[in-house]
């Protein structure tokens, strides 16, 4: 049985949407992709233009998975329309959120998806050239994404007439080589082009200045093959699957405390305890991470919040990129809070000072307290909460921006050092 099968405990399940071939059709096979529907939605495209993709899309309501929820069709629409060229495609597969592991699922067990997903996000662009940044530590992911695409060029669905169409377009891989930020969506730009992996200041967006200074369309891997089930359902049937403001099925990385960790496709407005209940929770629950090491904890009995962009954010969490992290009662919640301090502290690139001195204080105060070598946790978590609040400030991306969510979450809502 191929791994990512494996990590799919729903294989099989002919209602899935994204996961429907994943563990069911080889996937180094490009008939047996066609045979399971592949190939479908870009002919769709085709036929629709470029601006009836886009409006497709829009009218979908699909949001980013990347953790950040921006519309995509908005994001398509705003690189279309720039003069500047030529457009650039890339894909973020840099997936290294502590955690996740659904964009490697597809990658391995559904790689055509990506490619023909990539195909229809250039065409609605205007991008002839499609950059996939790949995680360096997904060797699998790399051979099969790599052999789909020789494929496919060889079969005429990459290179320079793409169906007969008049389409040219390719796709290069390149490799992430293990740093964290790089998935950043400049970050990622900056390493493609040769340079250290660190993020640049927004405004401009990379829809306007992206990789090598020109409009740019970057997406999660798990945006990109969404755009499939719109085209093949229409955007009204896609739309009607999940919650008005959180639309079309979601994948979430169920691991830790749990009897049958993977992958798992749900509706949008599924609860969290819906979820864990597929995974086959264990006894003695106490507290799940949403959102990965950039999210945050919530209690066990919190289980009936929904898992919606929208449903988080009232419950003050987040849905981030689909982690979901189960822990019971056995785990020492300070060690675990204190190895996520240093996997920030590991992945600042230094180049804000919030980030780069926030981080290593936040790691300080908190082995402080595990080790019981400071004056008392009282004066470690003041400690802590002005360290997080600057870094949430003032940190230029992402990463510094959340270094102190989880900890936050887990002494407000969990009462971690009571
Ligand atoms: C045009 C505007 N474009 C925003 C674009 C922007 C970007 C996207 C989101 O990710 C998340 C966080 C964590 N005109 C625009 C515009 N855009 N305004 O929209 O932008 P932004 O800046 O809100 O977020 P972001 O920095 O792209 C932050 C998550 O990332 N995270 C980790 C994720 C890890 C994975 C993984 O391992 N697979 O996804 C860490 O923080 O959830 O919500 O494209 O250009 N006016
Ligand atoms: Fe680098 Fe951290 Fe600043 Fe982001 S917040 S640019 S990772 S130092």
């Amino acid at each position: 049985e191929p791994p990512a099968a494996m990590a799919v405990p729903q294989a099989g399940d002919t209602t899935l949407t994204l996961l429907r071939r994943v563990g069911v059709a080889d996937p180094e096979s490009l008939d047996d992709y066609r045979a399971h529907g592949g190939y479908a939605a870009l002919r769709r495209a085709f036929a629709l233009g470029p601006a009836g993709v886009i409006r497709e899309v829009t009218d979908s309501g699909l949001v980013g998975r990347g953790g950040a929820a921006f519309p995509t069709g908005r994001k398509w629409q705003a690189t279309a329309s720039q003069p500047d060229r030529p457009h650039h495609l890339v894909c973020n597969a840099d997936e290294s959120e502590p955690g996740t592991f659904k964009d490697r699922v597809i990658m391995e067990g559904d790689p055509y998806a990506l490619v023909e997903a990539m195909t229809i996000a250039a065409y609605a662009t205007g991008a002839h050239k499609g950059y996939l940044y790949l995680r360096g530590e997904y060797p699998r992911a790399l051979h099969r994404m790599r052999y789909a695409i020789d494929r496919a060029r060889a079969r005429g669905l990459l290179g320079d007439d793409i169906l007969g169409q008049g389409f040219a377009f390719d796709i290069e891989i390149r490799r992430g080589a293990g740093a964290y930020i790089c998935g950043e969506e400049t970050a990622l730009f900056s390493s493609i082009e040769g340079y250290r992996g660190e993020p640049r200041s927004k405004p401009p967006f990379p829809v306007e200045k992206g990789l090598f200074g020109k409009p740019t369309v970057e997406n999660n891997v798990e945006t990109l093959v969404n755009v499939l089930p719109v085209l093949t359902m229409g955007a009204p049937a896609y739309a009607a699957i999940g919650t008005e403001r959180s639309t079309g099925p979601k994948l979430f990385c169920v691991s830790g405390s749990v009897g049958r960790p993977g992958v798992y496709e749900v509706p949008f407005g599924a609860t969290l305890g819906e979820l864990l209940e597929l995974a086959d929770v264990r006894d003695g629950l106490r507290a799940v991470l949403l959102g990965g090491a950039a999210g945050g904890f919530v209690r066990a009995d919190e289980l009936d919040i929904p898992l919606t962009f929208e449903g988080t954010r009232e419950a003050g969490t987040t849905l981030g990129s689909g982690v979901v992290m189960a822990f019971d009662d056995t785990v020492p919640l300070p060690r675990l809070l204190l190895r996520i301090a240093q996997f920030f502290r590991d992945e600042s690139c230094g180049q804000c000072v919030p980030c780069r001195v926030g981080t290593v204080r936040q790691e300080e105060a908190l082995t402080r307290i595990v080790e019981r070598t400071g004056a008392g946790a009282a004066g470690d978590i003041a400690l802590l909460r002005e360290v997080g609040s600057a870094m949430r400030d003032a940190s230029i991306c992402g990463l510094g921006q959340t270094a102190w969510n989880a900890v936050e979450s887990a002494i407000d809502r969990l009462g971690a050092y009571e």
